[in-house]
């Protein structure tokens, strides 16, 4: 079927990849949010190679043109574009001077400009969520951009929550997932999923898997390459598999699918809070330790028991000592907590509704 083509406002909206998937995640989740609540989208990426698994359908047969990052400097590419209604820089990413230049040069007025922020439960962050920032220097001086936090709370942009998600989940089949993806699981073990950097507990997680009925997911990467390092110095390993990439929709499934989910970064932390399931955050470290004040914040905001909370520092490096016993009754316990924060959660404004509400009301943005 050809894709529904949206005629609604046209949003250029950049991203660069640093390292990771979550800028790049956290893009495509937005073009294909904003493109289903009827809005033209661009997405001009420096690197889009993981799209290739991350997205499950070309980005053009979902109606998102994608463009090369470098496009954005070519004059023959500005030439023919049609002027987009907002300009959305992802996590601080500076647009292409060439491309400002040219707005500058060939618009009447400014289009909307949205500076979308990283995630964080940090009491800052209501404060400046929506806080202008004129631009200061280069051809766009005197323009103005927006600040969009993204958040938790009352007063922040929200959290990306795409619409169809709770039929979805409903809807998934357990039992046949669990039989393509996890058929060695014994019928008494859990089944784990593991989507992490290098934490320093791994190796005492994977030990007291040991002997075990539990089964444990690994992603591929990062995860699969730290789990095998670990591996290396055991005697015995676990009861584990190797999963393939999968599309976000599938990397859902397998949060669905698992009695307890590590995740990491902003993307799938979001995506964990909607599964309900228990889960332990490692947050992406920064050299300045600013990482452990924004761990802490998220864990108050969840309202974490004590040994949530513990099991986050030790998992995090904040904390020494060995991986906490993983009981069934200790799980109920967290997805408890998660479970109450998906109803709090609930009760917000999705992020693509706030910031559609921004776009369309910004006065700089006009004619
Ligand atoms: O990959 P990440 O660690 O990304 C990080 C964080 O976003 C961090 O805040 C940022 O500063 C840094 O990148 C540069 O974790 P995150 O955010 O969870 O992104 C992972 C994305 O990859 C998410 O959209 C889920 C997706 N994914 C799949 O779609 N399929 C898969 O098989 C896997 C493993 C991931």
């Amino acid at each position: 079927m050809p894709p529904h083509l949206p005629d609604g406002p046209l949003w250029d909206i950049f991203c660069t990849v640093i390292d990771n998937h979550g800028d790049l995640g956290v893009c495509w989740r937005l073009a294909r949010q904003l493109q289903g609540a009827g809005q033209r989208v661009r997405l001009w990426v420096d690197d889009a190679s993981a799209l290739s698994w991350m997205a499950p359908r070309a980005p053009q047969a979902l109606g998102i043109e994608l463009r090369p990052w470098a496009d954005a400097s070519q004059d023959s590419v500005l030439q023919d574009l049609p002027p987009a209604d907002v300009w959305l820089e992802a996590f601080g990413c500076h647009l292409p001077e060439a491309f400002v230049a040219h707005g500058v040069a060939t618009r009447a007025r400014q289009a909307a400009w949205i500076n979308l922020e990283y995630l964080s439960a940090e009491d800052w962050v209501p404060r400046m969520h929506g806080l202008p920032s004129p631009v200061m220097s280069g051809p766009a001086r005197g323009w103005r951009k927006t600040f969009f936090y993204p958040g938790f709370t009352e007063g922040t942009g929200g959290l990306l929550r795409e619409t169809g998600l709770l039929a979805r989940q409903q809807s998934f089949d357990l039992a046949a997932w669990r039989a393509q993806y996890a058929p060695q699981l014994a019928q008494a073990g859990l089944l784990l999923s593991l989507f992490c950097y290098e934490p320093p507990a791994l190796p005492s997680l994977l030990q007291q898997l040991v002997g075990t009925s539990h089964h444990l997911l690994v992603t591929p990467g990062r995860p699969l390459a730290a789990v095998q390092q670990a591996l290396a110095g055991m005697a015995e390993p676990p009861h584990w598999s190797a999963l393939p990439y999968t599309s976000q929709d599938g990397f859902d499934e397998m949060l669905w699918a698992c009695d307890l989910n590590f995740v990491r970064g902003e993307d799938s932390l979001v995506r964990a809070l909607w599964s309900g399931q228990p889960f332990i955050w490692q947050i992406y470290p920064q050299d300045d330790q600013a990482h452990h004040a924004k761990l802490e914040a998220f864990l108050h905001w969840l309202d974490a028991p004590q040994d949530l909370r513990s099991a986050h520092r030790i998992w995090n490096g904040l904390e020494d000592g060995p991986w906490p016993p993983l009981d069934p009754a200790r799980l109920h316990d967290w997805k408890r907590v998660v479970q109450a924060a998906r109803r709090r959660l609930q009760a917000q404004r999705p992020l693509t509704a706030q910031l559609l509400e921004m776009a369309c009301t910004d006065p700089t943005a006009r004619g």
